[in-house]
């Protein structure tokens, strides 16, 4: 009886951390991680889309493509023509996704 129910914690403990991983893995996959930004990249080649940058590579990218910051931290957008206009120069995309 004891042996059974040591195989059954065992299974539960098992399902548990199947289910934590696989819920840590969807919100990687969905969110933006911690330290990265979308931003609305514009390439000669492909047209304006969205990618999503390291912080760090932020700046250099804002300065040399004129690329410009996409609000959303939803990971589904990457790789979506976007609009890099930015009017009122503050860094910020005017028109969101
Ligand atoms: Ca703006």
């Amino acid at each position: 009886m004891w042996r059974l129910m040591g195989v059954l914690l065992a299974l539960t403990a098992l399902v548990a951390l199947a289910t934590l991983h696989g819920t840590g893995y969807a919100q990687g996959n969905t969110q933006t991680r911690e330290g990265k930004q979308l931003i609305c990249h514009v390439s000669d080649d492909v047209g304006a889309h969205i990618i999503e940058v390291a912080d760090p590579a932020v700046p250099k990218h804002l300065e040399l493509h004129g690329d410009c910051l996409i609000n959303s931290t939803n990971r589904a957008l990457i790789g979506d023509p976007c609009d890099p206009t930015d009017g009122n120069n503050n860094d910020i995309c005017d028109i969101q996704p």
